[in-house]
This record gives C-alpha cells, sequence and structure tokens, in this order.
C-alpha cells in the first residue's frame, strides 16, 4: 500500500491487491466489477476492522464501564472524528450516524419537516433525483399541505437554472438535491443552489450518496444546511453512514426517532433529549460497520480523492469515447461535469438482457430505473445500462465492456 502513497497517479495494481473479491471469478470469466455506484468493494483493511472488532471487543457502546465497553465506544467516537474532517464539518456534534443517506433524508423530512412545514409551504427538488430525496419529502409534503416542486433539466441531465430561480419564492422552505446524479453521473451545480435558496430563506440537504466518494466535501465551504451520505459507497461496510447537519439546526430539530440513548432523563410521564449528536441515535447502533467506515475513509484520503479522480477520468473518457463508437448506442447525460458513470441505451435491445449477457461474461453492471424511475420518464426510456467506476478499475476492464456489448450485438441484433 506505502507504495500508492503520496503519488499524483495510482498503482492501480497495488490498489487491487487491496480488494480480495476482486480476485474472484464469476461464470468462469475473472470478475470485471462495474457496479460500484451501487456499492463499492471493500479493502481488507475494512474487512479486518470487522473482523478485529467481533473478534477482540464486540460490546455496546456508551454504556458499559468495563473494558470492551470502554474500547468500543472509543473506536465507535474515533469514526465520528474521521467523518467530521472527511466533511469538513465544524463540530462532531453536527455528525449523526444513520444506516445511510435514505435514513438521513428522512431523519431531516420527518424532524425537521414535521416541525416546520405548513400548509402552502414549498419544497424544491430536482428531476434527478433518487427515490431517497424523492418520496421522503412527499410523504411529509402529504402529512402537512405542503407542495413539492421539480425543477426541469436538459435532455442531457443538466440543471435548469432559470427555472429554478423562477420557482424560488417566500413560500420555498427547503430545498434538497443530489449531488451527483447516481443515473446519469451528472453533476448538480450545488453551490449556487445553496446561495439561491439561502437568498430566499429556505435551508438546503444534499444528498451525497454518489459525491462523497469522489468529489471533495466541505460542509462549510459548500454552506449546505444538511448532507447524508452512505458509507458502503465509500468502500466501508452496508448500513453506516452519517448525516451532518448544521448545530442550531439540529439543536432546534426534535427527535426522529425514541428510545435508549437518546434521552437524558425519562420519567412515567415525559422525557428530557439528550445532547447532541446522541438525540438522533436512538437504540442500540450499528456498531461494528460504523467502525469499521473508519478504516475505509482513511484508505480513500490516504491515497487522496484528487488522485483517485484523475484515474477515474481516465476512465470515464475512455469508456465514453469506446462506448460511442458502439453502433445504436446512446450515452444518457453525456455532459463535461460527471463523476465516473457512464450510462446508456442500445437501440432494439433491453437494458435487462445487456445486464444478464455482460454477467454470463464475468461483467457486472446495473441496468434498469436505477431507483430513479421519475428521471426515466422524463428521458422517455424504461432505462439504462450503468457502469460505474472505482479507484480499482482498468483500462482493460473497460476493454472487456467493450467487447461484452460487442457479442451482446451480435446475439440480439
Ligand atoms: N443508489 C444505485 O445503484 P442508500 O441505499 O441509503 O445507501 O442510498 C440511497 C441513495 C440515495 N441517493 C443516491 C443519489 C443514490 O445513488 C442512492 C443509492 C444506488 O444507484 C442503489 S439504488
Amino acid at each position: 500500500m506505502e507504495s500508492v502513497l503520496n503519488k499524483k497517479t495510482l498503482d492501480v495494481q497495488v490498489v487491487r491487491e487491496q480488494f480480495p473479491i476482486l480476485k474472484r471469478q464469476v461464470k468462469g470469466y475473472p470478475l470485471v466489477y462495474l457496479d460500484n455506484a451501487a456499492t463499492s468493494q471493500k479493502p481488507k483493511v475494512v474487512i479486518d476492522a470487522l473482523v478485529e472488532y467481533y473478534s477482540n471487543y464486540n460490546a455496546n457502546i456508551h454504556r458499559g464501564i468495563h473494558t470492551l465497553a470502554e474500547e468500543a465506544t472509543a473506536a465507535y467516537e474515533q469514526t465520528r472524528e474521521t467523518v467530521r474532517q472527511f466533511l469538513g464539518a465544524a463540530s462532531t456534534e453536527e455528525i449523526i450516524f444513520t444506516r445511510g443517506t435514505t435514513e438521513g433524508i428522512n431523519l431531516v423530512a420527518y424532524s425537521w419537516g414535521r416541525a416546520n412545514l405548513k400548509a402552502g409551504d414549498e419544497i424544491i427538488l430536482s428531476s434527478l433525483e433518487h427515490h431517497s430525496n424523492m418520496v421522503p419529502w412527499q410523504m411529509i409534503a402529504e402529512e402537512k399541505g405542503a407542495k413539492v416542486k421539480i425543477v426541469p433539466i436538459s435532455d442531457e441531465g443538466e440543471f435548469n437554472w432559470e427555472a429554478f430561480e423562477l420557482m424560488l419564492s417566500e413560500k420555498t422552505k427547503f430545498v434538497s438535491v443530489v449531488h451527483a446524479s447516481n443515473a446519469l453521473g451528472v453533476i448538480n451545480p450545488v453551490k449556487k443552489i445553496i446561495e439561491a435558496a439561502h437568498a430566499v430563506g429556505a435551508l438546503v440537504m444534499l444528498d451525497g450518496a454518489q459525491s462523497s466518494v469522489h468529489l471533495d466535501i466541505d460542509v462549510q465551504e459548500l454552506d449546505c444546511d444538511f448532507f447524508a451520505f452512505s458509507g458502503h459507497k465509500v468502500y466501508g461496510p452496508t448500513g453506516a453512514g452519517a448525516l451532518y447537519g448544521k448545530r442550531a439546526l439540529l439543536e432546534a430539530m426534535p427527535p426522529f426517532e425514541g428510545g435508549g440513548e437518546m434521552i437524558k432523563q425519562v420519567t412515567y410521564e415525559w422525557t428530557t433529549y439528550n445532547d447532541l449528536p446522541y438525540k438522533f441515535e436512538a437504540g442500540t447502533p450499528n456498531i461494528a460497520d460504523t467502525i469499521a467506515l473508519k478504516p475505509a475513509l482513511d484508505f480513500v484520503s490516504s491515497i487522496g480523492k484528487d488522485v483517485i479522480r484523475a484515474h477515474e477520468a481516465q476512465l470515464l473518457e475512455y469508456a465514453t469515447n469506446e462506448l460511442k463508437k458502439l453502433p445504436g448506442l446512446k450515452i444518457m447525460g453525456d455532459v463535461k461535469d460527471k463523476v465516473s458513470v457512464v450510462s446508456f441505451v442500445m437501440e432494439g435491445i433491453h437494458p435487462q438482457d445487456i445486464g444478464i449477457l455482460l454477467d454470463n461474461q464475468g461483467i457486472a453492471v446495473r441496468t434498469g430505473h436505477h431507483c430513479a424511475e421519475p428521471l426515466m420518464n422524463r428521458l422517455c426510456i424504461p432505462g439504462t445500462s450503468r457502469a460505474s467506476f472505482a479507484m480499482y478499475n482498468t483500462l482493460e476492464e473497460v476493454d472487456s465492456l467493450i467487447r461484452g456489448l460487442n457479442k451482446v450485438i451480435k446475439m440480439l441484433r
């Protein structure tokens, strides 16, 4: 691992050595894993951290005074500090552990929304949203009589700035947008969105599920009010993620769930709530996976997101150029400002057939609506095939994808 550190370019073979799963075969072929936007593979340091926790210091946290409990609590809280640094937050009190992006968004929609929304208020989302950043807002809007408005996009998935500006008014109470689209890879102009929303007094939440692994995140610089991400897309375990919220907002918000840990005092009649961040962490949390999120984030930071990004940009450019050479293939979201996701449709061939035939050659891509059904409807397509690249992917794997797709064309056209 040493040799990939402090370098301007990534030694991808050294990186690959860190991911045991990349050695496996699928249907007699070496695995070509291009479904990283769904979940990334895990390096040895993450797997080892899980085994170490369960082998040596498994205990509940924040409750016991015995050695194991103290060790587990310390490790859990170290992850909070690492997440704080990863997001550029001012304080660990602003970092709430969650199951992932979905739970982070639901927490804000319910806790903030129930306390602050009223009939006639407006919530603005973009057309690119994942269901996780759409359904919770629809649900809370219905409950409170508020209205959800959707910013249109161009046919390539670009945010329609003029339409957004026209939508903003004193009725706008909340804007929640995806930072980078999972379905197309397109990056939203979030800094400008935040400034414009704040100018009318609205709060802004960023869905960072796809951006957190590729882009440098500094929540203070962005000045977003909330930011949610999932650890499993940043080389960490499933079921462990975090929500950032500005302290004053979190302080004013009611708890999301009631139970152990989120209380200060409980009587038969009333309860007082714990301080941040514990007010939002009811019950025994996902201790092991949260502990193992730290080595994942350290792994990314030690290599450097800039170095990883440069490698992924090369893969994206190469894949985009090669895919465009295939007859009848159209890339959806073919814009300059993208994360390493390439989504495409092929004339006369259903995305699901592409997925199955690629899998028969050991190549994993995602096909379908990518939990962004309204976006697919807007683009007038049933779904796409999506290849998404991570730090361990290679140009040779892109060649395998192209070879695989040529076979698909031969078989189905
Ligand atoms: N997208 C994909 O294949 P969770 O499931 O909570 O970890 O993340 C939800 C989520 C929210 N927003 C965006 C932009 C996302 O990409 C995702 C997860 C995966 O694209 C699984 S559907």
